[in-house]
């Protein structure tokens, strides 16, 4: 079958993302015996004609389409992303009879709302690699639909709200040839890589659990290894492993650096770290293994914060992991995450002479709390009534801690106004 895969995200905050669960839907489809084309709309906003073009030139039979972002999670400036997607599906219905299929991160925090808002007919929920081959084998067939686990079909009930999650040592990795980075630019751009799935951590207001699950799957370090070093031989040279904890299980991760260091591949890399968990010697294997940049999302430095947010470390083992990572000359991006439950102006501003004591290289604050569906700060939004009894969500609430409105905002910039090294 021809499958023409775009991705619709057009959002350049934070970085550049590269679009990775199109790339592992691509190889996944390819391997699966279909014809895959790729279009990439970032930097492409509104450009109507490119789809038009794509769409008549490849004539696919299923247009894919991922849908990353929902909106930029920020409650000072809030932008929907939806409306752009929304006219990307309208514009390949008006050259093409084909079913549009959508996937992704944000879609699948939202199906059924995300699938009427953009008007796409189909949809699945979480992993692609099992469910769209899946899909596209009963499309081609003419089966019945109602028995592929995560498909959300629009008008209907969502049967399963997620797809079977694989076993990773079965799933691909990201191919280099479905990168569109034109080949002068490759050593520059930074290619996203994930090693493993899933995260235990149950943190209160993170949709990631819903997502991946709650048990850490890995894909084997030497088909990591394998995939790392054809991307290298295609000349690309920075990785950003986005595992929503790089440092667990400790075991895998020693493994994995043990794996890049002794390959000699000549790259650098940056990942996300758990704060708590980290120990000497691993950081010290990801300093001899490449890596230059961690993020360190440790959100308080408020220990009852802490517990309020579900977070399993103390404020000690924060300054501890800070302080080995700046030993072995890895930059260190700190985040903080004020206004949740139990917040106040003292716990505030405990978390931001905490932040700045670890003498971090930078440092992202967000104020306010994005509410995700499922999680418990749902459940004490609604029980505050802070979200209405009907609302799906789908356009951002935010959590912010009754008293702090009208002064954690300006307290904030304040702050920032006198050290360069922070960020919203
Ligand atoms: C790593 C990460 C980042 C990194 C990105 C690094 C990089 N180089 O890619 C950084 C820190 C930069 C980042 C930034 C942001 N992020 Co972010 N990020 C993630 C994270 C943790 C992992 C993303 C990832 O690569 N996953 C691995 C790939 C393989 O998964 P995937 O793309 O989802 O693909 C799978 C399925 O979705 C499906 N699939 C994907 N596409 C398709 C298409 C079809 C047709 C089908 C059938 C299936 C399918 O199959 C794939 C394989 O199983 C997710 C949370 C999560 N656990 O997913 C948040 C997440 C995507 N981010 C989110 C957000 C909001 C942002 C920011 C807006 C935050 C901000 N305030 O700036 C920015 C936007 C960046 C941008 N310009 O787009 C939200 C999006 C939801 C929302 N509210 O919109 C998420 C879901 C986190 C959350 N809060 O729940 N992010
Ligand atoms: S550790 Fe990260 S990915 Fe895991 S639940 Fe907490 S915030 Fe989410």
């Amino acid at each position: 079958m021809k499958v023409l895969l775009v991705s619709a995200n057009t959002e350049t905050s934070l970085m550049v993302p590269l679009p990775l669960g199109l790339n592992l839907m691509a190889v996944t489809l390819q391997r699966a015996g279909h014809e895959v084309q790729l279009l990439d709309l970032m930097g492409q906003d509104g450009n109507r004609a490119l789809i038009r073009d794509t769409v008549t030139r490849f004539e696919p039979a299923v247009i894919g389409i991922s849908v990353r972002n929902i909106d930029n999670q920020c409650m000072a400036n809030p932008r929907f992303l939806l409306d752009p997607v929304r006219e990307t599906v309208a514009c390949c219905r008006s050259c093409s009879k084909a079913p549009v299929v959508l996937g992704g991160a944000g879609f699948s925090i939202f199906p059924e709302a995300t699938l009427r808002y953009v008007d796409a007919d189909l949809g699945i929920c979480g992993e692609g690699e099992l469910a769209f081959p899946a899909l596209l084998a009963a499309l081609e067939e003419g089966d019945d639909l109602s028995g592929i686990a995560g498909l959300c079909i629009r008008g209907a009930s969502t049967p399963s709200r997620h797809a079977v999650r694989g076993k990773l040592e079965r799933l691909s990795l990201p191919s280099p040839d479905f990168w569109t980075v034109p080949k002068e630019l490759r050593g520059e751009a930074w290619v996203p890589f994930q090693t493993r799935r899933g995260c235990p951590m149950e943190c209160s207001y993170c949709s990631t659990p819903a997502l991946e699950g709650i048990r850490i799957r890995t894909h084997p370090a030497d088909q990591v290894l394998e995939a790392l070093a054809a991307h290298a031989a295609a000349g690309f040279r920075h990785f950003y492993f986005v595992d929503n904890t790089f440092n667990l299980p400790a075991v895998y991760a020693k493994e994995l650096c043990h794996a890049i260091r002794s390959a000699e591949l000549g790259i650098s890399w940056r990942c996300i770290l758990y704060p708590g968990f980290l120990d000497q010697e691993l950081v010290r294997l990801m300093a001899e293994a490449g890596c230059v940049e961690v993020s360190l999302g440790f959100e308080s430095g408020s220990p009852d914060i802490l517990g309020n947010l579900n977070k399993k470390f103390s404020v000690a083992e924060v300054r501890t992991s800070a302080e080995l990572l700046m030993g072995h000359g890895i930059r260190t991006m700190g985040f903080l995450l004020l206004g949740g439950p139990g917040e106040t102006r003292e716990t505030v501003l405990e978390s931001l002479a905490f932040a700045d004591s670890l003498r971090l290289d930078a440092l992202k604050i967000t104020t306010g709390i994005r509410i995700y569906p499922g999680t418990r700060l749902e459940k004490a939004a609604r029980q505050e009534d802070i979200i209405a009894k009907d609302d799906d969500l789908l356009h951002p609430r935010f959590y912010l801690a009754r008293g702090l409105e009208g002064w954690l905002e300006p307290t904030v910039d304040q702050w920032i106004k006198e050290r360069p090294y922070c960020t919203r």
